[in-house]
């Protein structure tokens, strides 16, 4: 029996009228320190889309670090979007997600975290419209919540082994990733050493060094994250050719992120063999399809899949969850945490996590309702001066 309000809400017209976009800033709950940048807040570009059927869909845009993470950041992407984008935008079919992405991707070079939130906005409404969760959307989910990791990134190792304990005790994460490559290889290594002894076989260690060290470094730092029973690299190194070097070279797992910029560069590094795991992150993918086509291409090269986050704040975490809900492998779990660094809920509920995994909700869209009230506290341009601090 075909679900004829289902067909008849594909059917009616849903034509774009408007394009909003705002910065919202939210403080971390502590300095959050990367090789390349510490973090004190985080801007959220939020996009919104308004339907002709009265559907609203909303998008976000994040990036790390103000402009050390990449090219784009959440002002850059608000400026393309109300610019570049809007007019490509207004006046089109809501309901064809594809068809409206093949006319961005023609006229917009590049802009992969902006495209992202577009392409959320877009689905979030469609599922509004049809009443099907986002996942449902991207072909359907194989699992309902995913294992969650969460970042160590004080700067202390004392920090960090409490921060690590009160995880543990609320259930909340047993898998811990320590951002290193500030410090000496070897500080790095004696910082992860200490970290493990502490968790020992309660928590998982892994670590991301965000590119900073040569390949040299990575040798003798590869050696010493294996005898301190750490089980994966993140991006030790810049370069492509040298993440392929060092993999299968030492007993640990190494992992691609920044190498990682959409399914070309997938398809580039699973023709060389460059990595034992792909961090797959739907910003820097391009938006949630080519996170699966990223995904695709890993599972065909017997690459193995880690779902990664941009620290985005509760709609791109969510928007991603959907997408990593659909994976057919994701064998080593997320890093979906972004909404908990951030002090301030903007959610009237917020994301369910328990038991070291997060949900992935089930109603229309995303799943999720914004609190205006607090949108509003936050938003840049309501707060003139804004006392926020961001990185
Ligand atoms: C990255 O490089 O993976 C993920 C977790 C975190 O703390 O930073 C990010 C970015
Ligand atoms: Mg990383």
């Amino acid at each position: 029996m075909p679900n004829t309000q289902f067909i008849s809400s594909l059917n009616a017209s849903a034509t774009i009228d408007r394009v909003e976009t705002i910065l919202v800033d939210l403080p971390t709950i502590r300095p959050h320190q990367l090789s390349m940048a510490t973090m004190n807040g985080q801007t959220l570009m939020l996009v919104r889309l308004y339907c002709s059927d009265g559907t609203v869909g909303v998008g976000e845009g994040t990036t790390i670090g103000g402009l050390a993470y990449g090219a784009e950041s959440p002002e850059g992407m608000k400026l393309a979007i109300d610019t570049y984008f809007a007019p490509l935008l207004v006046g089109e079919d809501a309901n064809h997600v594809p068809a409206i992405m093949a006319r961005l991707n023609k006229a917009i070079f590049d802009n992969r975290f902006a495209k992202c939130a577009v392409e959320t906005a877009l689905f979030d409404a469609l599922g509004h419209r049809t009443g099907l969760p986002v996942s449902q959307l991207l072909g359907g989910r194989v699992r309902a919540s995913l294992p969650v990791a969460w970042t160590l990134a004080s700067g202390d190792t004392a920090k960090d082994i409490d921060e690590a304990e009160r995880m543990l005790a609320q259930r909340r994460h047993n898998i811990f990733k320590l951002k290193i490559g500030r410090r000496a290889v070897e500080a790095d290594v004696a910082h992860v050493a200490a970290i493990k002894k502490a968790l020992g076989s309660r928590g998982v260690v892994r670590v991301d060094v965000n590119k900073a060290w040569s390949e040299l470094q990575a040798h003798r730092g590869l050696a010493g994250l294996v005898d301190a029973g750490c089980e994966l690299v993140e991006q030790p190194v810049a370069t492509t050719d040298a993440l392929t070097r060092l993999t299968g070279r030492y007993p640990i797992a190494v992992m691609a992120d920044e190498s990682l910029t959409g399914p070309a560069s997938a398809f580039a590094l699973a023709r060389e063999a460059g990595a034992d795991v792909f961090a797959i992150k739907t910003e820097q993918s391009g938006g949630l399809r080519a996170a699966q086509q990223v995904a695709a291409i890993a599972d065909a090269a017997g690459i193995e899949l880690y779902g990664g986050t941009m620290l985005e704040g509760a709609v791109g975490t969510i928007a991603a969850a959907h997408a990593f809900a659909t994976f057919a492998h994701l064998q080593w779990g997320t890093e979906l945490f972004g909404p908990l660094l951030l002090t301030a809920e903007i959610l009237t509920e917020p994301l369910q996590y328990a038991d070291f995994q997060l949900a992935v909700p089930t109603g229309p869209g995303l799943g999720i309702a914004l609190d205006e009230e607090r949108i509003g506290f936050y938003r840049r341009d309501a707060r003139q001066g804004a006392t926020v601090a961001v990185a």
